[in-house]
């Protein structure tokens, strides 16, 4: 079938059948012993969530539903001419586990384009953001408002059946990630004064009207590299802060809106999303110091008196990758092929060759690596997008891709709600006393 919805009615049985054989045959073993530095040190390695359409390995950094993004780029459809995967390629995949056919994809482009508009109400609201409210938390607004609409929600009312959650289920996130190109492009119009905001044109693909939508439907490079940026930064695993906050929030049975504006919540922060932001507003604070075509000494000293002004160097490090994230790297390679003499990006490179030694030799970061935040920046600056304030938006849009696979797959397969136990120090310390 073209239709992602009946393949997903054909593929739920049997996955319910495969998670009762899992629970049976592995169900009571142990995966070790929590220790209780996991409580205080931020649950890091803690094995807490079934997250099904990707998995983080520490060296060699995430799989989509088993396939490295090198894979994704190969075997995932693009547009006529284009070279980059089509991100409703990799919402298949992480759907279904399955590489979709051209057909396919082009019926997903279709279908979001055809559930693009955004209610006259969240327009209005968007109106009258202050421009200086930052664009996260008018996108969060935005989000929670479209649970005016939810099909869960209505579903729910009318005493819907717990075998039948996934479908509506599957609407809402059908339609959230259809709206949010035209939230997002209707807070850059606002914020950043670029003019009216054209319509969704349904024979394009989701990245291209996302393009337009920021006034850049004309430029192929960008158009290239939304489709690139939309795929790589869509899922991280379950356990990063607004993936995790998406399914803990959904988990309530909230509704794919109210779940999601939560997880963007979780995406504004500056060690989360936002860090693609911080680079950006970093290297033009060195770049105003020190000079565009610094020398390493110079630039070396700059990391250096971040570091000692207590500050993280934005976009190295990671809770749980300990090698350069792949997602900077096939960052690195579209600007290899597309903007090899830009000055920002060369800036970009220098840095790689410098910081990781530095954060070593500092002593505390476990991961002195880059993420996929010390690069997106300077590739959306070389096209224009040069309003950093805004990219964590572009972030947001894509990681609905994820969230939402998993939501649907959380009520089909009847997810419970989450509830880990907490403990207070007092209890540890008499847990703990004669032990
Ligand atoms: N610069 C300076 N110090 C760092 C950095 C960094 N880039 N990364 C880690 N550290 C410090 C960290 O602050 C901590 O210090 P303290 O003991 O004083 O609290 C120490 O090293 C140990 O931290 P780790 O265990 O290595 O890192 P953790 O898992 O706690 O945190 C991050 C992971 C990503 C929050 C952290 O590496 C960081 O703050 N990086 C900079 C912000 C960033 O790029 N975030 C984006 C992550 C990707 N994303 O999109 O979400
Ligand atoms: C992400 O993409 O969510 C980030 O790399 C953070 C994480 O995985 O913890």
């Amino acid at each position: 079938s073209v239709s992602l919805k009946e393949r997903l009615a054909e593929l739920i049985p049997a996955e319910i059948e495969n998670v009762k054989a899992a629970r049976a045959e592995h169900g009571k073993k142990a995966f070790g012993p929590v220790v209780v530095d996991q409580l205080y040190g931020g649950m890091r390695g803690l094995p807490a969530l079934i997250w099904d359409g990707s998995v983080l390995d520490a060296e060699e950094g995430i799989r989509f539903r088993g396939k490295t993004i090198p894979e994704c780029q190969a075997l995932l459809p693009k547009a006529p001419g284009g070279s980059e995967p089509l991100p409703e390629g990799l919402f298949w995949l992480l759907v279904t586990g399955e590489v979709p056919t051209q057909e396919q994809v082009t019926e997903l482009s279709k279908d979001w384009a055809a559930r693009s508009a955004i209610p006259e109400f969240v327009e209005e609201i968007l109106d009258r953001c202050p421009p200086t409210l930052h664009p996260m938390s008018q996108f969060s607004l935005a989000v929670t408002a479209l649970n005016h609409d939810s099909a869960f929600a209505k579903a729910y009312q009318s005493g819907v059946s717990k075998r039948e959650y996934w479908g509506p289920t599957f609407e809402d996130s059908m339609d959230l990630i259809a709206k949010l190109p035209n939230i997002a492009g209707r807070i850059y119009r606002n914020v950043f004064g670029q003019g009216k905001l054209p319509v969704v044109d349904p024979s394009k693909d989701y990245s291209h009207n996302l393009a337009t939508l920021l006034g850049f439907g004309d430029n192929n490079g960008f158009v290239e590299l939304l489709r690139l940026y939309l795929t790589i930064h869509s899922d991280h695993e379950g356990g990063n802060v607004s993936a995790h906050t998406g399914k803990l929030v959904g988990s309530a049975l909230s509704d794919p809106f109210l779940a999601y504006g939560a997880a963007l919540n979780g995406l504004a922060g500056p060690l989360h999303g936002l860090a693609n932001q911080e680079v950006l507003i970093w290297l033009r604070k060195m770049q105003s110091k020190i000079g565009e075509d610094a020398s390493d000494e110079a630039v070396k000293e700059y990391i250096w008196s971040t570091l000692k002004g207590g500050q993280v160097v934005p976009g190295y490090g990671h809770a749980v990758l300990r090698k350069t994230d792949p997602r900077y790297t096939a960052q690195r390679e579209f600007a290899l092929k597309h903007l090899p003499d830009d000055k920002l990006f060369k800036l970009v490179g220098q840095i790689y060759n410098l910081v990781p030694d530095i954060l070593l030799e500092a002593g505390k970061a476990k991961n002195p690596w880059p993420n996929v935040d010390a690069h997106s920046g300077v590739l959306l600056t070389y096209y224009g997008l040069d309003q950093m304030q805004f990219y964590t938006v572009l972030f947001g849009v894509s990681r609905a891709f994820g969230v939402a696979a998993q939501l649907i797959w959380d009520r089909a397969l009847g997810a419970p709600l989450e509830r880990p136990k907490s403990y207070s120090t007092a209890a540890i310390q008499k847990i703990f006393k004669d032990k």
